[in-house]
């Protein structure tokens, strides 16, 4: 019966993840060497400190750190959302978190589309940030009506995809000769197109409105714009990448550099010249620009009283320096505010942690009380507390990281504000809360760690 079985939603997305970086690297060699320069450092370092190296390996992320990507896709259409909701579910990803961008010039709104159990993370943490186009932030009604009629006419899953989804959510699985399909099928989706489904003038109409809605309406699905390894030492990368002449953006995204890394720093280089070919007549020529490298140091994820400090922080930080330098130095001196060590954060509840039993203090003299607190056990040496990773993104990073690479063509600014419920509707379900999945996990992982003392035998000890 075996080869009747379905495979594993995480096997799937592994097999995905790797065809899709297999596809990006033909299309974007730069993107090979970026992964190259990323494998050097994470080796580099994880040689030099093999406390980190431990620190990584008990909390699961060792393995999954050369595999670990996200990607970036921009939708057209609120039923293009629904489709690709379903094609991730058939991967064991789900909707986490709304983006609203338009509060910093970007006409869409978003989701990460990503794993959210801890087994299925440890094994591939793989996720995607989806952002819908917002139309009704077009403010030329034709302009409008003409993109919204343009995206219409296209259909960006192919008709085999589209079945093959049909079946996973009929059968409750594919078998493993329709997932080779499947991931076959569902690659074209993400493919790059470099004939434009447009004339040249429209081209020009819609990119003078805003860049991204000329990227997204102009061609004939959402070519995937990004592919992003996990390096963990930024700083370094960022350097190295100066050095082999990749002109990377000025500034790192996110928190400046700490002892105990919170959230995420990004950094990109600036996207690819791409020859277009327009429809017309005299299939004019051009060029497009939407693709580009970017590489992500991850650290933990904050609480919401941690994360509203970062906001205030970078907010604060932000308003202070201008230039690349000055804004470095104002980051730097502005986040001294946010305490870095482990165990500051932990104590004052503004960083998620994952315990488990600390196994070289377990020969005890007397049990331990039910009702332990935490801070009880960490003083005891009864338990460790690990940070959690952040899996999702940051809204002014994505903003910062749209920004550098669309260039600064129709800088809108948006007025609206966000609409969640029509993302959500689009969508066809609410997105999961991040932080609810983290406060779940730290708290399974607490759980347990009572279960297990609660079952450690009292010996008497010196
Ligand atoms: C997405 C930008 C957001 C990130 O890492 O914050 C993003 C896009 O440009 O489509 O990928
Ligand atoms: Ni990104």
């Amino acid at each position: 019966m075996k080869t009747n079985a379905f495979v594993e939603p995480d096997d799937i997305r592994t097999l995905f993840s790797r065809a899709l970086s297999g596809m990006y690297k033909t299309e974007v060699p730069q993107y090979g060497a970026l992964l190259d320069l990323v494998a050097d450092i994470n080796a580099e370092v994880l040689q030099e400190s093999k406390e980190l190296a431990d620190r990584l390996r008990v909390a699961g992320q060792l393995d999954r750190l050369d595999v670990e990507r996200h990607g970036a896709i921009r939708l057209g259409t609120v039923e293009e959302l629904a489709v690709m909701r379903r094609l991730f579910a058939v991967m064991g990803m789900r909707a986490v978190g709304y983006y609203d961008l338009s509060v910093a010039g970007v006409p869409v709104h978003a989701t990460a589309f990503r794993p959210v159990e801890d087994s299925s993370l440890k094994r591939n943490p793989f996720r995607v940030f989806t952002s819908l186009l917002r139309l009704d932030l077009i403010g030329d009604a034709a302009l409008r009506e003409r993109a919204a009629k343009i995206l219409v006419g296209r259909s960006i899953f192919t008709p085999r995809c589209l079945e093959l989804i049909d079946r996973a959510e009929r059968d409750g699985g594919l078998s493993g000769r329709d997932t080779q399909e499947f991931v076959a099928q569902a690659l074209e989706t993400f493919r790059w197109h470099s004939e434009a489904t447009v004339d040249i003038e429209t081209y020009r109409q819609l990119r003078a409105s805003h860049p991204l809605i000329a990227d997204v309406v102009c061609f004939k699905g959402p070519h995937i714009n990004h592919l992003t390894p996990r390096v963990l030492d930024i700083d370094q990368a960022q350097a190295a990448m100066l050095e082999k002449g990749i002109r990377a953006k000025d500034a790192i995204e996110g928190p400046p550099k700490r002892k105990c890394p919170i959230l995420l720093r990004q950094t990109s280089f600036l996207a690819l010249e791409e020859p277009i070919r327009f429809q017309g007549a005299e299939g004019a020529d051009g060029t497009h620009t939407a693709r580009f490298g970017e590489i992500e140091q991850r650290g933990c994820a904050l609480t919401p009283k941690g994360r509203a400090l970062y906001d205030d922080l970078l907010k604060a930080s932000l308003e202070a320096g201008r230039d690349a330098g000055s804004r470095a130095s104002a980051l730097a001196r502005v986040f001294e505010a946010f305490p870095d060590d482990a165990r500051a954060l932990q104590r004052a509840g503004l960083a998620y942690f994952r315990y488990s039993v600390d196994r070289r203090n377990l020969v005890r003299s007397r049990p331990v009380s039910a009702n332990a607190s935490v801070d009880e056990l960490l003083d005891q040496s009864l338990v460790r507390a690990e940070p959690l990773v952040y899996e999702d993104f940051l809204p002014v990073s994505a903003a910062g990281i749209f920004r550098s690479n669309l260039g600064s063509e129709g800088a809108a600014r948006y007025v609206a504000g966000g609409n969640r419920e029509a993302f959500e509707t689009a969508l066809g379900t609410s997105v999961m809360n991040e932080f609810a999945l983290y406060e779940a996990a730290q708290a399974a992982s607490l759980e347990e760690c009572r279960r297990e003392l609660a079952n450690v035998p009292v010996m008497a000890s010196n």
